[in-house]
């Protein structure tokens, strides 16, 4: 009763940022994302009668607490589908610095349900298939690991209409569009507001949450639209509208939540002179202050060149593969 799975993270073209007042963790915006290759986390679960307790490590390191308790959660759908209570022992491991700037939920808790799905030998209830059914169990976990789920070019609902429990859907392959994100990690410290905890500050006390709901669906419309016609100066544009909107919510939160660093800034203005030199370059930004560069591949190492003195780290990233087992 052993599976190991292997997921990459994503970047969001249209940002998931705030939940619907429903059970479950469902998305109150309509988000799109493009797998990423190379950003790999790698999961082992192995069910045991003989533990008492889950035990989870990362990177080697034994992990308690909050997340413990949801990978806990993960595993009890599992036991529930599978009709057992063997306990289990998780072992991830990330091929990239969680410092990056890139998002390892999102790639952890893809890997976890695909390999625990597999450990327990289970396949989880239709509905859009196997796949879809674990797309949903890892939004319950962390939204963002819906779409992992798949590779290539990802969108994830609100669920309205197809009762509120939505699975990712790949919009189009990897193979549709060789795009390149390139990231710039400013710092590599650690961010000091986590996702989840934002996002419900943000909904509690922004009064321009209401507003970032109601124009995201637009947005992601005309981000799905330019991903499928491979127009990347419309892609770059609504890409960098949504970033810049959900921080516009973020920052008018109470208190503020601020992400952004200086050199965040340095880097948005970064984008504007390579746009102003002619480079199709668009910028957008997570929960943090690092900033993801979307270009065609051809000219990624012009901007990753243009990013560097100002970061302390940066990679290029293209799309990749959605979750597999190993
Ligand atoms: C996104 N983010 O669409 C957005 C943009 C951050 C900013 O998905 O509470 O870690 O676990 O569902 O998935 C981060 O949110 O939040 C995220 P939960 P998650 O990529």
């Amino acid at each position: 009763m052993k599976a190991t799975a292997v997921a990459r993270s994503n970047i969001a073209l249209a940002k998931y940022w705030g939940k619907r007042a429903v059970p479950g963790n469902v998305p109150a915006t309509p988000s799109l994302s493009i797998t990423l290759a190379g950003l790999e986390t790698r999961t082992t679960v192995s069910f045991d009668a003989a533990l008492e307790r889950d035990a989870f490590t990362l990177g080697g390191a034994l992990v308690d607490g909050e997340p413990l308790a949801r990978v806990t959660r993960v595993l009890d759908e599992v036991r529930a589908l599978a009709g057992f209570a063997h306990r289990a022992r998780v072992e991830s491991a990330n091929d990239f610095p969680t410092a990056s700037g890139l998002a390892s939920s999102a790639s952890g808790f893809a890997a976890l349900v695909r390999a625990a799905l597999a450990a327990a030998k289970v396949e989880p209830a239709p509905g859009g298939g196997a796949l879809a059914a674990a797309s949903r169990m890892a939004r319950r976990a962390s939204a963002s690991a819906a779409r992992s789920m798949f590779g290539g070019f990802v969108a994830l609902g609100t669920g309205e209409g197809e009762g509120d429990d939505p699975a990712a859907v790949v919009v189009a392959p990897k193979e549709h569009w060789e795009i390149a994100v390139v990231v710039g990690a400013v710092t590599l410290a650690p961010k000091n507001v986590g996702s989840t905890s934002g996002m419900q500050h943000c909904r509690d006390t922004s009064p321009y949450f209401p507003a970032w709901v109601e124009d995201a669906p637009k947005l992601f419309a005309e981000v799905r639209r330019a991903v499928l016609a491979r127009d990347l100066a419309a892609l770059g544009a609504a890409a960098e509208a949504s970033a810049l909107r959900m921080h516009a919510c973020m920052m008018a939160s109470d208190p503020a939540l601020l992400y952004f660093q200086p050199a965040t800034m340095t880097l948005l203005a970064e984008v504007r002179a390579l746009r102003a030199q002619g480079v199709g370059a668009w910028a957008t930004i997570d929960a943090g202050p690092h900033v993801k560069v979307i270009t065609a591949l051809a000219d990624a190492p012009r901007v990753e060149a243009a990013l560097q003195p100002h970061c302390a780290r940066t990679l290029v990233a293209v799309p990749g593969d959605g979750a597999e087992v190993a």
